[in-house]
């Protein structure tokens, strides 16, 4: 297969010093392993229908949210002072479908657990997510914030000092929509066209909503993945200790995420302490010029002004 994805599409990022490339297919762009490992899911992955998927485009508040959702499912195990979250990277909790398929069929065998993460787009789901009826939950966020968020990630993950890795070229480059998963519109259209057909099996969030009203929202979530919270749980505080849990403050402090690694054997970028940058709504007042602004507000609003979610 590694052949094969070295005959799609590729671009090779000059703002990274041609770190990293990108591979178009299906519609999106991706390194080549992780297009390998969707491709693998596609063939031989099977949901069993109580599967709940955790789905985002990168950069979006998959960390959190697959942090919230895990605490909620095993809460009935863990709490606040014994939870593995503790010590254990949130994307260590959850697996990845394009990359641990292995562990997710052990799961299927030997456990209920039913958390499954992915950053595919909805058109490249396996078919037998779709056919089982699966729940997913889709979270999102602001577009530009996303376009920092992802151009600090990677220049990270490279080792590339700030003076060395112009966002403007980093800019350009989401902008034309090569970036991880993306185009990242396409994303976001693809999981909100499907949620209006099937609305029940599709949940979306919004990271800033889930800032502002992090209680109503982490009730939702739980709700729609089937695991509500009871009368005398939101007495005794079960869902505030979870946001605390799972809060940024809470998380990017642990010496897990501050100093700890994660698939580090395959993929360059295994510090988990990038994974934690600021998460401060409209950090990228800091880093747009009026020209970008302008140019990304206008294609946001063309490309998803129809759905009416707000992204800028
Ligand atoms: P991924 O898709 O590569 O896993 P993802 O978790 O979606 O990354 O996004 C990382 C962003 O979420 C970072 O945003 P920033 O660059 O604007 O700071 C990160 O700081 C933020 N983040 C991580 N954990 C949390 C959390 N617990 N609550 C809110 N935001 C968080």
């Amino acid at each position: 297969m590694e052949e094969t994805i070295k005959t799609f599409p590729q671009h090779t990022c000059s703002w990274l010093k041609g770190k990293l490339t990108l591979y178009k297919n299906q519609d999106f762009w991706n390194v080549r392993e992780f297009h390998e490992g969707g491709i693998m899911a596609q063939q031989s992955f099977e949901a069993r229908p109580s599967d709940v998927f955790v789905c985002s485009a990168p950069k979006t508040g998959t960390v959190w949210l697959k942090a919230l959702a895990f605490a909620i499912i095993t809460r009935e195990k863990y709490d606040e002072s014994t939870s593995p979250l503790l010590t254990t990277m949130p994307h260590e909790c959850i697996p990845l479908l394009e990359k641990d398929l292995e562990q997710i069929e052990e799961n299927h065998k030997n456990s209920c657990f039913p958390l499954v993460a992915t950053h595919l787009p909805y058109n490249s789901l396996p078919e037998s997510i779709l056919s089982s009826n699966c729940k997913i939950v889709y979270i999102y966020r602001n577009i530009k914030d996303v376009i920092v968020s992802h151009y600090h990630f990677l220049r990270e993950a490279n080792k590339l000092p700030l003076e060395d890795a112009p966002f403007e070229e980093a800019f350009d480059e989401f902008y034309e929509g090569v970036s991880w998963y993306g185009p990242y519109w396409d994303h976001i259209l693809g999981y909100w066209k499907a949620s209006l057909e099937r609305p029940e099996i599709i949940l979306f969030l919004k990271y800033e909503d889930m800032k502002k009203d992090p209680t109503g929202n982490v009730k939702k979530l739980a709700e729609f993945i089937g695991f509500p919270f009871t009368y005398e749980e939101e007495k005794a505080g079960v869902i505030e200790n979870i946001i605390k849990l799972c809060s940024f403050e809470k998380l990017s402090n642990l010496e897990v995420n501050k100093s700890g690694k994660h698939r580090a054997e395959d993929v360059n970028v295994a510090e988990n302490r990038i994974y934690f940058r600021k998460a401060k709504d409209g950090d990228w007042k800091n880093y747009f010029t009026d020209e970008m602004i302008e140019k990304i507000d206008k294609l946001i609003d063309e490309k998803l002004g129809a759905t009416g979610l707000v992204l800028k």
